[in-house]
């Protein structure tokens, strides 16, 4: 795999895995590590993951449980983890071997597998290569060209989840004491429409249970996710809700292998027997289908209801918690079966066995990721779960309430800390009180809008921390042609990826510190903090050896970079936030709401846990109690023909990064440029199973865009659906299409035909 468009000369299919996470999960994983490691430090990196004096797994967000196993971490926690503690190293010699053009043409994979980044460089405008520079000169180089700018909204600062909650807080600070609130995030094309429809409802954008509520809950559905790839450690959490009684719905138009059956690898019995079957019921969905069941589930809980008064809704929990019952059940009763049948794609009795099961449950929690939330209709989609759980009263109490599942390790702390475009005015406030300044007022752009911005000539400074942005994001094309109109763009990161070979005029490369690297200041050794799914913080460290000596950690690199650009009037101390991180951290005690005695708590074992106020009754709506709200009937309609394709990822990938070319629970080897269609849509456009064809999109404005030569395979997904792996697929999301309310990408609902190559 070199080249962008990668061959699928050796790709072959196998049926996909009806089971997930076993023993050859963990031999994967071990084999991966071993060809970025020596087997020493191989064994040194995961003995180190999750443990309580070691790092946070840079993986996903899924909470640790409280008695720790010494194996913490899953197949791809692994995987991460020694990704990062790769021995190979990118050298100034290798920039001076590769001109920026060529390494344009390599693919991500091969980028990703050049090792990790050792120095400062710089592409000067006009130059062919990207030679070294000294940390001073590169900070004094991005400082002229920020101060330079007609004014700081010229500026952009896009960061992913990967950075620590330290680093987080003082980018947000230098950003806003430097004159902006642009501060684009990966959660904007992530979660984005979790938080907007749970601010709204329940007044906090956060899920509301813990592992504990999991292990209790009646009934768990999974919803537009799939845990076996993305989130292993949660099946063990869904293994001992099962233990204990508990029944689950997943719902998904592909049968994942972990919401079918589940090896649990920490265990003799899940290494020598058949595993735990996860999915009580399977409800194999039509691509955006969910608002229309969830819709259904209510007006059948409704109908209930009328059917035997006072013994199916929480009137208690509805009258003293909720607002807009009434007018929310009226619209609610409009509902048609024959609406929710087309839209689902589900036969009525399915929808009617799950109605049963919710009925026989007390405790109800719904989980969900990107499945829901890169839907035109994600909002209101989750709008109508958050309906369905105040109906029976499932939210603030043990076993029940709302569990969007985050994606990157620290996604939910950043935001904590400030990383948003548009933070409440109660937080800018305590901001500007604690540094003496006054922050900015004006909402900042997210993704999308920064990409129009820079498109458009108004953003002409592009700052990356943590991510891969040019991968990451919709319409590859439109978006790398606007990277490349900027004058200058900067990469703050462990490894190099496609952000750094699409430069604008001028290009810096920051390398820094990973979560595995010690990191030694002036007064000893530092930790920092992250967040994770279900709001407990906790400290990292690392225990390696740093990959160079001339790396700076985020830290120091954002502190630096803010004493260069505000120059010597700025008060704030940033001198003293590099040399001791706790200084940092008492800063945020008194800005952030929950923080208090941040470095005492913290340090305590296992952490210290965020109180979501929902679990103590409070709601901080308009109304001051969770909201039901009246969402419309919407399905995405895709024209005879057409198919819904969903971008993915598979499960030898780190978001924009493949490790390899392989999806083994789906069955495919060696290739990623592969199209999972249901047979009979094949059959019906006169397609092969293995026949090769291009991908092509439509728009509203009749513009096409194409992915030209996937492989079309044969897969049981839902018919009228497509799955195809992000990142290739992002050049076929128009920047335009986006969900209502959060602007995030629709990368699950891209309106495509299939034309065979010729
Ligand atoms: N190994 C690994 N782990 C990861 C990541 C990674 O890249 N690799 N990425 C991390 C990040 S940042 C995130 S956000 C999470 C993402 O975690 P997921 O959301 O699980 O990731 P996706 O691969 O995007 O899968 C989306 C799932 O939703 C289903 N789906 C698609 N459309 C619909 C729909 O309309 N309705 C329903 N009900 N289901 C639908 C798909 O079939 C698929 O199972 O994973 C995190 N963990
Ligand atoms: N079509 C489509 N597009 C999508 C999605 C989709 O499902 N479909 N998913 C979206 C989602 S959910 C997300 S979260 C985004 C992810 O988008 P990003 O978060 O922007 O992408 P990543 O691939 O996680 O970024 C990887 C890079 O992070 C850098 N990095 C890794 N560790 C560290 C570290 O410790 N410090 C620093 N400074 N840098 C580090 C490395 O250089 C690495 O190359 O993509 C989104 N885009
Ligand atoms: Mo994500």
């Amino acid at each position: 795999m070199t080249s962008i468009e990668d061959p699928q000369d050796d790709l072959s299919v196998t049926p996909p895995k009806t089971w997930a996470v076993g023993v050859p999960a963990v031999a994967h994983a071990i084999e991966y590590s071993l060809s970025q490691n020596s087997p020493v430090r191989t064994a040194l990196t995961l003995l180190n993951i999750n443990q309580t004096k070691g790092f946070d797994c840079p993986g996903c967000a899924w909470p640790e449980p409280g008695r720790r196993h010494l194996n913490e971490y899953c197949e791809n926690g692994a995987k991460h983890v020694n990704d990062e503690a790769t021995t190979r190293r990118v050298t100034r010699e290798f920039f001076a071997e590769h001109p920026v053009a060529e390494l344009d043409t390599m693919s991500d994979y091969w980028l990703n597998q050049q090792g990790r980044l050792t120095e400062p460089m710089v592409k000067r405008p006009g130059a062919t290569h990207y030679e070294p520079i000294g940390w001073d000169d590169a900070f004094g180089l991005l400082a002229d060209e920020l101060r330079g700018l007609a004014g700081p909204d010229e500026a952009l600062f896009y960061t992913s989840g990967r950075l620590n909650n330290e680093a987080a807080f003082l980018l947000q600070l230098f950003v806003r004491a430097f004159g902006t609130n642009n501060l684009p995030d990966c959660s904007n094309l992530c979660h984005e429409s979790s938080g907007s429809a749970l601010s709204q409802t329940i007044g906090v954008g956060k899920g509301s249970v813990s592992l504990e509520d999991i292990y209790a809950a009646d009934l768990i559905f999974v919803v537009g996710q799939n845990p076996g790839t993305n989130h292993p450690r949660m099946l063990s959490a869904l293994e001992e809700t099962k233990r204990n009684g508990g029944k689950i719905v997943a719902v998904n138009p592909l049968p994942e292998a972990g919401l079918i059956r589940f090896k649990n690898p920490q265990k003799a019995r899940g290494v020598i027997g058949r595993g735990t079957e996860i999915a009580d019921i399977f409800l194999k969905i039509r691509p955006g289908g969910d608002l229309a069941l969830f819709q259904m589930l209510n007006k059948l809980l409704l109908d209930a209801e009328d059917a035997a008064p006072g013994t199916v809704l929480d009137h208690e929990f509805i009258a003293a918690h909720t607002s807009g019952f009434d007018a929310y059940a009226a619209h609610a009763r409009t509902v048609t079966w024959e609406h929710a049948l087309t839209a689902t794609g589900l036969r009525r009795e399915e929808i009617e066995a799950v109605h049963q099961q919710v009925l026989a449950s007390e405790k109800v929690i719904v989980c969900w990721a990107m499945g829901l939330t890169q839907h035109k209709h994600g909002v209101p989609t989750i709008r109508e779960i958050v309906d369905f759980l105040l109906l029976r009263g499932n939210l603030g109490r043990p076993g029940a309430g709302v569990c969007p599942v985050r994606g990157h390790s620290n996604v939910q702390g950043d935001r904590t800390m400030g990383i948003s475009e548009r933070m409440p005015q109660a937080f800018m406030d305590a901001l500007g009180r604690e540094f003496g300044f006054t922050p900015p007022t004006a909402h900042g752009l997210d993704a999308v809008d920064s990409i129009r911005a820079m498109r458009d000539g108004h953003a002409k400074v592009f700052v990356g921390v943590a991510g891969n942005f040019a991968r990451a994001t919709p319409d590859s094309a439109v978006t790398e042609a606007a990277l490349r109109q900027c004058s200058l763009t900067v990469q703050i990161s462990t490894k190099l990826n496609r952000s750094h070979t699409v430069c604008g005029a001028t290009a810096l490369i920051l390398p820094t510190l990973g979560r595995s690297d010690r990191d030694i200041q002036a007064t000893g050794e530092q930790f920092y903090t992250v967040e994770d799914s279900m709001s407990q913080v906790r400290t990292s460290r690392g225990r390696l050896d740093p990959a160079s000596p001339d790396l700076l950690s985020e830290i120091a690199i954002i502190s630096r970079l803010a004493r260069a650009t505000l120059g010597a009037e700025s008060t704030i101390p940033w001198e003293e936030f590099i040399a001791d991180y706790s200084t940092v951290r008492d800063r945020i005690s008194r800005v952030v709401p929950g923080f208090e005695n941040f470095n005492e708590r913290v340090a305590r074992p296992g952490g210290m846990l965020l109180v979501n106020p929902v679990n103590e009754g409070i709601y901080r709506t308009a109304s001051g109690k969770a909201e039901f709200t009246r969402n419309d009937f919407d399905m995405i309609d895709a024209p005879p023909g057409y198919l819904v394709l969903q971008s993915l990822r598979s499960h030898d990938q780190w978001n924009t990064i493949p490790y390899a070319g392989n999806d083994r629970y789906r069955g495919i080897h060696h290739a990623r440029r592969v199209v999972l269609v249901n047979p009979e849509d094949l059959a019906q456009r006169g397609i092969a199973d293995g026949e090769v064809v291009d991908i092509v999109s439509i728009w509203h404005d009749g513009t096409e865009r194409r992915a030209p030569r996937f492989v079309a395979v044969a897969y049981p997904a839902s018919r009228g659906s497509a799955a195809a792996y992000y990142p290739e697929t992002n050049v076929l999301v128009p920047l335009d299409s986006v969900a209502d309310i959060s602007n995030t990408p629709t990368s699950k609902g891209i309106i495509v035909r299939l034309e065979p190559v010729l």
